[in-house]
């Protein structure tokens, strides 16, 4: 059939139908969307995943579907080229941690910089304020996506099979294992450690070898995948670095679907964040205990060490604020300041 024909007949076919703009629109809605996230659900990070494609299927009637490939899958489990793969329409629903992206995007590495938000107080200010609505999420569709609402991946501690760590000494010549930020891994080399960047689905099996002696995740996710069992014997819970889990589709894919399903989705993603922040943080208010049940080590640092860890991430912490955006990362540290206040 020829071109003029094929659409003269799908013209008539339309017609006939009775509602060509409703046939239009449909034919924009794919059968699947596509969503990444590092861990599954077993994990408060792949819960929210899972929460905000379930509360997206109902609340439009199973017209947007977003399917959810853990693991990091989507990239063959190379969680720092999910953001370039999103750009490709490999990926078209991110559900993840900034740091991650921070290679394509370099301002995604500014919530991960190191006590930038000491406390929840601290968290929830630096989220709901223009810094982040107005100036990063205006980053975020410039660089291809369109951010929906913030979760929490949760304050990262320091595990080890070898000693408690309780000042930046105790760290010299151990072996860490870091997600690929370049920031991170200063952090840890200025401390005297001995950093290594791998993925999260490397990072298992060199824990369970030896091949390194250390890593840093959020307890709950030190819990949710046992890393206990990989002869991680103690924890430092110095609280230094808790990236934001930014909910965000990709820009065509949101431009495809109506207003009010846009709204739907919108709405699905801050509820999901919601859930996911208390999942996240119900278990913070616990974790010492909990993951000193399983026989753990965990160190929990007097006021005079915290200060210790926050001297020794000064210098990082400068020369990445210069690097990442110094203006937006001076409004964070306001909105900080003003929290301190109330
Ligand atoms: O790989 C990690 O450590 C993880 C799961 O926390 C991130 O993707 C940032």
């Amino acid at each position: 059939m020829q071109r003029r024909d094929l659409l003269k007949s799908s013209a008539t076919g339309a017609a006939v139908l009775g509602f060509p703009t409703i046939l239009k629109a449909q034919q924009q809605y794919r059968a699947e969307y596509k969503m990444s996230t590092v861990v599954p659900p077993s994990f408060a990070w792949g819960k929210g995943g899972e929460i905000f494609a379930n509360l997206v299927r109902e609340r439009t009637n199973g017209r947007i579907n977003i399917k959810q490939y853990p693991g990091a899958s989507l990239v063959q489990g190379q969680q720092d080229r999910e953001f370039a793969a999103m750009r490709q329409g490999i990926i078209d629903v991110l559900c993840g941690a900034p740091i991650n992206w921070s290679g394509t995007v370099k301002e995604c590495g500014i919530f991960a910089m190191p006590f930038l938000m000491p406390d929840h107080k601290a968290y929830d200010a630096v989220v709901a304020s223009d810094a982040v609505q107005k100036d990063f999420f205006d980053i975020i569709r410039k660089a291809g996506a369109e951010p929906l609402a913030i979760g929490e991946t949760g304050y990262r501690q320091l595990s080890n099979s070898k000693r408690p760590v309780r000042k930046p000494e105790d760290l010299k010549g151990l072996k860490i294992r870091m997600v690929a930020s370049p920031m991170y891994l200063e952090i840890m080399s200025g401390m005297g450690a001995n950093p290594t960047a791998m993925s999260w689905a490397d990072a298992q099996p060199a824990l369970a070898s030896g091949a390194v002696d250390g890593q840093e995740n959020p307890m709950e996710l030190f819990m949710a995948a046992k890393i206990h069992t990989l002869g991680q014997k103690y924890v430092t819970k110095w609280n230094y670095s808790n990236d934001i889990l930014l909910f965000a589709i990709a820009n065509p894919v949101f431009q495809s679907w109506s207003p009010q399903d846009q709204k739907i989705v919108r709405e699905a993603a801050r509820d999901a964040a919601a859930q996911q922040i208390k999942i996240v943080r119900d278990i913070y208010a616990v974790d010492v205990e909990r993951v000193r049940a399983l026989g753990v080590d965990v160190v929990v640092p007097t006021p005079a060490e915290m200060e210790q860890w926050q001297i020794a991430c000064r210098r990082p912490y400068a020369r990445w604020k210069a690097q990442l955006g110094a203006p937006l990362v001076s409004k964070i540290e306001d909105v900080v300041a003003r929290s301190r206040k109330t």
